[in-house]
């Protein structure tokens, strides 16, 4: 077989250096590998030394925190626990009096191409308004709201709002369904939920406020007392009495000051749900202190940022990236950033470098399935393609959600970057609050395909089973040794999950296992960082539990008997979703098979939302099952591979069924 090499192939054989640009090595805060590995020094000489010193020099704090690390309940660690401060105020209020207060904070464009500046004094009045608003609606400190916006200003304001009383909230991505909406409002015991009559992507109206109601009307939602409607567009909304107001309503008479509430270091700042390798999604709680330390260093550090930079961040503020890259980083370092309602392929696929030169973007940071999807439109139409455009302005790239591979980088480096713009390439997730394994823009020699070397402080490392360090060269997973402020501090409702999740018992219970197989170089150490090795799938760099397609596929309990739910690698979108679905009819084929698949499709989109839909869906009579029945997934991921079935199948019960389920139906 003369197969083209595989992505992570073409990352093991690449060779090529990049080494940062001289006049950023000499401008950046961290300055060249001598700077980089003086802070790293630093850490290891005096660990918690170094994250105090960072924590006092980037945070304002209204009580001083005088214990840096408290690792007495590790897991469970606690990072400058007595200090108390407010994330809203170091995000805002710190900028009054300075000449941040009058900038830019936010360049809003719309879906249709209209343009909304706020400055960050205005940020301040139309948060701290807001802010007032929920506070009479009585929510206060330690409650938990559910925000479901579209991207807006307002969504920002949302999130800001609630960090300024205290007050933790948990962002659902406006793709979620109704039964997303209601499970985190169960679990996280909402008493608010902020939202929009509609959204606007890619010149449709997409509803939210009647998903919420939907959520709330499948029960158990007791707990929410209010619903805050932004109204998006003038189309009308459905309105429940004495529980539903608009926010022009919940505004009305609210003053525009509102004295932050100062709060533990390491109170919930919010929860975020996200996907695991078993049941249901899991609500990652954040602290206020370490989380928002992160934010801001990783601003200085990895992006660089300084005063006169327009930075953009692609990400939807319902994942994490638009979290801590969005609403709180840029902030926090008086940034000015882009934020984009609408889509990159609308009007058309040049949209991104429109936007780029419209507002003459300097730091962009996006994901490689993104890339992969605009080199794809650019190659079959020139007319999208970035050369069409001045991107000079940009001087830093990013990349974030999943591996890049060295085509899509070199693509980026080439057609975007124009060859003079580092791309840092930033390992992390959820649970890691920022950055972990990044280059640094004016220090690290890049490798296409790699995310480089761990940020100072952070003690990763790639190991085995037992917790042990592989060499250098050999693959295994990765972990972080040590604590660091913006970890995840547990799951919400669920502390032995949280345990069990991260910590193995077989690695001596204090050691971060990420989920993720990576290897490093060699000669230099790198990591590379080659997708999960538990049943997460990350489609489209959205991560996706295999368990939770699966309960939802048979959760249609009409039609579904069995449903496994594995990856396949693909082209566009890192993975696609592939489903073997047995029914409790015969084995449908041809059109029939096609309609139940697209029954099936659009029941996923009900339970999960359209980004879990199966690309592929197999109907088998059974699955290929072990003696003691387990299903043998290896042998489904060849199989939605089109692979031939090289494995011992001798444990097999049914070894017929793999040719059945080698057909596409
Ligand atoms: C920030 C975010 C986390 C998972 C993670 C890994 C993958 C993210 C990556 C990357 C290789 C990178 N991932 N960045 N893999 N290189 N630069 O995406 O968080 O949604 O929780 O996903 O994404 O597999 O484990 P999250």
């Amino acid at each position: 077989m003369s197969a083209s090499p595989s992505a992570i192939e073409s990352v093991l054989i690449e060779n090529r250096v990049f080494p940062p640009p001289e006049g950023l090595v000499k401008t950046a805060r961290i300055s060249g590998m001598a700077g980089y590995e003086a802070l790293c020094a630093e850490a290891d000489k005096d660990f918690e030394g170094f994250w105090a010193r960072l924590a006092r020099e980037n945070l304002q704090w209204t009580r001083p925190f005088t214990k840096t690390l408290d690792e007495s309940n590790a897991p469970f660690y606690q990072w400058f626990a007595d200090g108390e401060l407010n994330a809203s105020a170091n995000c805002l209020d710190r900028h009054m009096g300075t000449p941040v207060e009058s900038k830019t904070a936010i360049i809003f464009e719309a879906d249709d191409g209209a343009v909304t500046k706020v400055t960050y004094k205005e940020l301040l009045a139309r948060v701290a308004q807001f802010a007032n608003a929920l506070k009479a609606q009585g929510v206060k400190k330690g409650d938990r709201v559910l925000i479901y916006m579209p991207m807006t200003i307002e969504g920002v304001v949302a999130m800001q709002a609630c960090a300024r009383i205290g007050a933790t909230h948990s962002v659902v991505f406006g793709g979620f369904s109704a039964k997303a909406v209601q499970e985190r409002i169960i679990d996280a015991g909402a008493v608010a939920v902020i939202t929009a009559n509609y959204q606007l992507r890619g010149g449709k109206e997409l509803p939210l406020k009647a998903i919420v109601d939907e959520g709330i009307a499948m029960g158990g939602c007791e707990s929410i007392k209010s619903v805050l409607v932004y109204e998006r567009t003038p189309t009308a909304w459905n309105r429940v009495d004495g529980r539903d107001k608009s926010f022009a309503e919940a505004l009305a008479g609210q003053s525009t000051e509102c004295v932050p509430v100062a709060v533990e270091a390491e109170h919930p700042l919010f929860i975020l749900y996200t996907s695991g390798s078993t049941g249901k999604p899991k609500g990652v709680q954040h602290s206020t202190g370490g989380y928002l330390l992160w934010a801001k260093l990783t601003m200085d550090w990895t992006f660089d940022l300084r005063p006169d930079d327009v930075f953009w961040c692609t990400a939807d503020i319902g994942w994490v990236t638009g979290h801590t890259y969005i609403a709180y980083g840029p902030l926090a370092a008086g940034g000015t950033q882009v934020m984009f309602e609408g889509i990159p392929t609308y009007p058309n696929a040049g949209r991104f470098w429109q936007m780029i030169e419209r507002h003459k973007v300097s730091i962009f940071y996006t994901a490689p399935t993104a890339i992969r999807s605009l080199i794809k439109a650019a190659d079959s139409d020139e007319k999208v393609h970035p050369k069409n455009w001045d991107l000079s302005s940009l001087r830093i790239l990013g990349s974030v959600g999943e591996p890049i591979n060295p085509e899509a980088w070199m693509w980026y480096y080439k057609n975007v970057g124009g060859e003079r713009c580092p791309i840092v390439d930033t390992w992390w997730q959820t649970e890691n609050g920022g950055h972990l394994i990044t280059p640094l823009p004016g220090a690290t020699p890049l490798v296409p395909g790699s995310c480089t070397l761990p940020l100072p402080g952070i003690a990763a490392a790639i190991v085995d089973e037992t917790g042990k360090d592989v060499p250098n060269g050999s693959g295994g997973m990765l972990v972080i040794k040590r604590p660091w402020p913006s970890m995840i501090r547990t799951i919400w409702n669920d502390p032995e999950r949280f345990k069990k999740s991260y910590f193995p018992e077989e690695m001596g219970g204090k050691i971060y296992l990420a989920g993720d197989g990576a290897v490093r170089d060699a000669k230099t150490a790198y990591f590379r960082v080659t997708g999960r090795i538990d049943d997460v799938l990350n489609v489209s760099g959205h991560r996706m539990g295999t368990m939770e397609i699966e309960s939802a596929l048979v959760a249609k309990s009409d039609l579904v008997a069995e449903a496994a739910v594995v990856g396949r690698p693909d082209d566009l979108t890192g993975e696609a979703i592939c489903a073997f679905v047995v029914l409790k009819r015969a084995r449908p084929t041809g059109e029939e098979a096609k309609q139940i698949a697209a029954e099936l499709r659009n029941w996923v989109a009900k339970e999960i939302g359209p980004i879990a839909k199966p690309k592929d869906i197999r109907f088998g009579d059974n699955l290929p099952k072990t003696r003691s029945g387990k299903i043998m997934r290896r042998l489904l991921r060849s199989l939605a591979k089109g692979e031939a079935i090289t494995q011992d199948t001798s444990t097999l019960e049914n070894p017929a069924i793999l040719d059945q389920l080698a057909q596409n139906n």
